[in-house]
């Protein structure tokens, strides 16, 4: 049994589109009503994933989900005429960020020695609450093999759950006993906190984690007002190492401490207010950065592009790699489609500690599965989406069909 992170990107979907339905994602308001470009976007994506496995690391995937989700629309009894926002809502493509599709414990840090993962209801956002079910079918399928795994349905709707956007994991390596941190939200001023603490403490209870390797930390309201919906916008771990903004947390100090109680080894790098603002990091999606272990066991970052564009943010990281700390490589990619709906590197990813071989490999890629979902991609996902298109039959029938072509590449007939 080899243990490996594994990270399972979502595919953007055919309906990527930019309706502004998040309240609190800066990005998504900021670009809401703009046209998408669904086929750039699930390009830029593959080449994300190519990237990760051409350094040698383990890469799966979700497939997107059926949209328009006409089963919800008809379930909340939605008017398709007037309603334009539960239409919108309907036509998402908001599954790509699978950072927010389960929380994921590892096996070696639960009770019975399988991988726990629940599916989140991400209740919070009415675009979203509607992705689990699907996501659930896709989790059961990936991880049917209950000999290592155990899926769970979400936690009750009373407590908004985001999974593993806000859920850090320190190890001493990826298949090592792990202290699990659950950072939840009380108030972000003018912003929903979406992660309920007792949503995390269902979802610890659920994966049998010792209570010893667990942490509830509370996000910092100031980082949500400022527009981190997530904590992984403002804060990311792999292995040791925790890279956090100083207000990432309400109390940082006793955060720090928490952590370092129960995992001694963590090392923080921290990148101080003084160097790069909030609005700064939150902007350019700094800290929403994949943290891997390379196969030479050195840290890389990999950052949006959107990072290189503003000097402080740019300068801070040529600051850090002069100043042989643990993270020895940035790698900038473009993922700006994706970027425009407030999703940056580590939000289009879910990652996943397990063996390879307990997985259904056809959500693993390798080079001649990401040239077939090229090809698929290129040939039928819809260049551009205007906002006012959603709704249109024909825009549906070229979704629905686009999607369709795809499972069928991927011989997944199961999620038709
Ligand atoms: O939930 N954007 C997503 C972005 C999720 C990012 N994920 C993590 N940080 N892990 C969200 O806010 C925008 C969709 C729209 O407005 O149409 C959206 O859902």
């Amino acid at each position: 049994m080899t243990l490996a992170e594994i990270n399972f990107d979502g595919i953007v979907g055919p309906s990527h589109n930019y309706a502004g339905l998040s309240l609190g994602n800066l990005a998504a308001t900021a670009h809401a009503g703009e046209a998408s470009y669904p086929r750039a976007a699930a390009l830029q994506g593959i080449a994300k994933m190519r990237g990760n496995m051409a350094r040698g690391l383990a890469q799966g995937f979700f497939v997107p989900l059926p949209r328009p989700n006409l089963r919800w629309l008809n379930d909340i009894a939605a008017d398709t005429a007037t309603d334009t926002g539960l239409v919108a809502g309907a036509w998402s493509a908001s599954s790509m960020w699978t950072a927010n599709a389960a929380t994921v414990s590892p096996a070696p840090d639960t009770a019975d020695g399988r991988c726990h993962l629940t599916v989140a209801n991400l209740v919070t956002m009415p675009h979203r609450s509607h992705e689990w079910p699907d996501t659930l079918a896709q989790l059961q399928l990936m991880f049917a093999d209950a000999a290592h795994f155990a899926v769970h349905r979400p936690v009750p709707p009373t407590f908004g759950d985001e999974g593993a956007a806000n859920h850090m994991r320190l190890a001493s390596a990826h298949g090592a006993p792990g202290l699990e941190v659950f950072v939840y939200g009380k108030t972000g001023g003018p912003f929903p906190a979406r992660q309920h603490d007792q949503a995390s403490r269902i979802v610890a209870r659920k994966h049998g984690l010792d209570p010893d390797r667990v942490l509830f930390i509370e996000q910092s309201p100031e980082a949500i007002a400022a527009g981190a919906f997530h904590n992984d916008v403002v804060a990311v771990a792999n292995e040791r190492v925790l890279f956090a903004h100083e207000k990432a947390f309400a109390d940082r100090d006793g955060a720090y401490a928490a952590i370092r109680a129960k995992f001694p080894e963590l090392e923080v790098v921290e990148v101080p207010e003084a160097e790069v603002s909030l609005a700064a990091a939150i902007a350019s999606y700094l800290f929403n950065a994949q943290l891997l272990t390379l196969p030479d066991a050195t840290m890389a970052l990999v950052v949006p592009e959107e990072c290189r564009d503003d000097p402080t943010v740019w300068d801070w990281c040529e600051r850090m790699l002069a100043g042989n700390g643990p993270i020895r490589h940035i790698i900038p990619v473009d993922v700006r489609q994706s970027m425009a709906n407030g999703g940056g590197p580590a939000c289009l990813r879910l990652r996943v500690v397990a063996d390879p071989a307990t997985v259904d490999p056809r959500f693993l890629l390798g080079e001649s599965t990401a040239d077939a979902m090229e090809k698929v991609v290129s040939r039928t996902w819809p260049e551009q989406i205007d906002p006012s298109d959603l709704g249109k039959t024909s825009l549906a029938t070229t979704v629905t069909d686009a999607r369709a072509a795809l499972l069928d590449a991927l011989s997944l007939p199961e999620l038709a």
